[in-house]
């Protein structure tokens, strides 16, 4: 994909070494998630009826899914994508300080992969307290967001020196949405670190014998919302900064995107709580204030909604396109040349789905019907394996094709890898909406007794959820099959050409002054000041309630852990 004025850069070998390592191998790991995926879509809809295939056991997969596709293949990916953007945009980076960032996240992911892979680490992506995993798996993690900050403080300096050399000059966008990615995850890990520092890794080694359960989820969904977010930024990035481009025209509103990024750190994290509206311990007062800043943080996406409309809109009148809703014919669907655009274009397809639950979730008393439902897994395969997986696939794609000098092999199939995945996702997300909309619990090995029809609970009326879940979770199997054979024939074969770092710079059509959204001070003491008042009543709460600690259990036991023999 050459569109014209393409600006290529030749950057340092060695960080073109680190992102094309950052890129394919949690890519590669992909592939173990990916075939967890299918495998809890065949446990679930009664088509296996034990607890474990190939010697791994049903949440031991489970765990392995979550991990490897949400926390390990978004924070690599995060990272490169960071580096590309800020070496593209701004300058060089720190050679030493990137590769000491890179040690971390890959010792990390190793200690934590090996922690689930051996059995104990059964405890899912949300390691919730009183599971208990290998004190490995919590280290493990640690390593991964210590490393993780310490690629975003090697752009600092980058940032600033730029800055004092582009006096007045607006900042690029692309630059903004990903400093605003990696602010939100700096809020989002402190209080997940302090979590598991404090709690979880003492509680683990068997130092201190029972943990703070009410508290240790409270701190977790501090982390884990404003971790949503996280992952969506760098797919905002990509679609105000590439998606007009790539759609053959211009970005609406400049100012759009830099509103959505500010507003985004602001709202992010004082919104936890939504994830906890049936917990004992926390009032309604301030679940209702997290219910309300919730809609809040849904604001910037349907902004973007319009915008990505306009922007697109833009583009096919620019390739011809005529009338009010003819204009959609006009764009770049299955044009080999622009095969961005269908992993762009899908994602915010699915999106109008996941972001629409996501605003049933957070309606409090609707939530209490759908909490720990299948309904949740469908809504967020909606949200972070919708326009998040898209756009992570295809812009590891496009990387590293153009860091490496080679052509995409395939096209055809290339350009139908995000249509396939969209037919799949929607099918099974369908299945678990309906499911859980009638009750059918989430996490839950349902092939030993809700869909086993040998089982005395059996139900039958989760029939259609579980014929959906299946056809639904085969086609996006095939379509990451797809992807997988596209990329590894790509990156297997001969280079044409030098390899040189590219981004798509879209440019804009409106492009907007407004000092309010050029400075992120204003809107980092508002978010210090949000989550203030958001969370202190909480935690004290939390902290006053005088609820037991709890002992380690496992996921294949009813009774707690005896500490003298883990
Ligand atoms: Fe969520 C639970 C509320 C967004 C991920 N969410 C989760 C969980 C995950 C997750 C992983 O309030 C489960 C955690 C767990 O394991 O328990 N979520 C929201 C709300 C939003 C939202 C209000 N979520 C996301 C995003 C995620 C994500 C983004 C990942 C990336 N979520 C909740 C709540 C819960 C929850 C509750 C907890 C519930 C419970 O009971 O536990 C909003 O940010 C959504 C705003 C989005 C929109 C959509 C805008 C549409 C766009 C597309 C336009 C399309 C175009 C194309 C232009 C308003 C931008 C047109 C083309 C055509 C062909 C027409």
């Amino acid at each position: 994909m050459d569109l014209p004025d393409e600006r290529k850069i030749d950057i340092e070998p060695g960080l073109k070494r680190m992102i094309l390592i950052d890129l394919i191998f949690p890519t590669a790991l992909l592939i173990l998630g990916i075939y967890h995926g299918l495998m809890q879509v065949l446990y679930r809809a009664g088509h296996i009826h034990t607890r474990k295939v190939l010697g791994l056991e049903y949440y031991q997969g489970l765990t392995l899914h979550g991990v490897v596709n949400a926390i390990v293949f978004t924070t690599f990916f995060a990272v490169a994508f960071g580096y590309a953007v800020i070496r593209f945009y701004l300058g060089r980076v720190n050679m030493k300080v990137a590769w000491l960032s890179f040690g971390l996240m890959m010792a990390g992911t190793l200690l934590a992969a090996g922690a689930i892979l051996s059995g104990t680490s059964s405890v899912l992506y949300t390691f919730y307290p009183p599971l208990r995993a290998h004190p490995a798996f919590y280290i493990g993690l640690t390593l991964v967001v210590v490393g993780s900050w310490i690629a975003f403080f090697n752009w600092l300096p980058v940032y600033f020196s730029w800055k004092r050399e582009h006096r007045g000059e607006k900042v690029p966008l692309a630059v903004v949405g990903i400093f605003a990615a990696f602010i939100v995850w700096l809020i989002a890990t402190i209080p997940v670190a302090i979590e598991i520092i404090f709690l979880l890794i003492p509680w683990s080694f068997g130092w201190v014998g029972t943990v703070n359960v009410p508290l240790a989820r409270m701190l977790f969904w501090f982390f884990g919302h404003p971790l949503v977010y996280f992952w969506l930024l760098p797919t905002y990035v990509m679609y105000y900064t590439m998606l007009p481009k790539v759609s053959g025209g211009r970005l609406f509103s400049d100012f759009a995107g830099r509103f959505t990024f500010m507003w985004l750190i602001l709202y992010s994290a004082p919104v936890g709580i939504h994830h906890q509206f049936t917990e004992p311990g926390i009032s309604s007062t301030w679940k209702f204030v997290h219910a309300f800043f919730t809609m809040l943080v849904a604001v910037p996406s349907f902004a973007t909604a319009f915008v990505m409309a306009a922007s697109m809109e833009l583009g096919a009148r620019e390739r011809g396109g005529r009338g009010l809703m003819g204009w959609w014919k006009q764009l770049p669907y299955t044009d080999t040349t622009r095969w961005l655009f269908g992993y762009f274009f899908c994602g915010l397809f699915i999106f109008i789905f996941g972001g629409v639950t996501g605003v049933i979730n957070a309606s409090y008393n609707l939530d209490n019907v759908i909490h720990n439902t299948s309904w949740l897994p469908a809504h967020f395969h909606q949200t972070v394996a919708g326009p998040v997986f898209l756009s992570y696939i295809g812009m590891t794609l496009f990387l590293v094709a153009k860091l490496t000098g080679k052509e995409i092999k395939l096209p055809r199939l290339n350009v139908w890898v995000p249509y396939v995945w969209t037919l799949g996702i929607m099918i099974f997300s369908t299945g678990l909406f309906i499911g859980g909309a009638g009750g059918e619990p989430r996490r839950t090995n349902m092939g030993l007794t809700y869909t086993n029809p040998q089982s005395p609970l059996y139900h039958q009326d989760w029939q259609a959820a579980r014929i959906l879940g299946t056809i639904g979770g085969t086609i996006m199997t095939v379509a990451a099959l797809m992807f997988f054979i596209v990329f590894f024939v790509t990156l297997f074969s001969r280079s044409r050409r030098t390899g040189k770092l590219e981004l798509l710079v879209s440019q804009a059509y409106h492009d907007e002054n407004v000092r309010a959204v050029q400075s992120f001070t204003p809107w980092l003491a508002g978010a210090a000041l949000l989550l203030f008042v958001a969370y202190t009543p909480p935690i004290v709460q939390t902290l006053r309630s005088n609820f037991p600690g709890a002992a380690p259990f496992t996921p294949d036991r009813p009774t707690p852990l005896n500490l003298s023999h883990p």
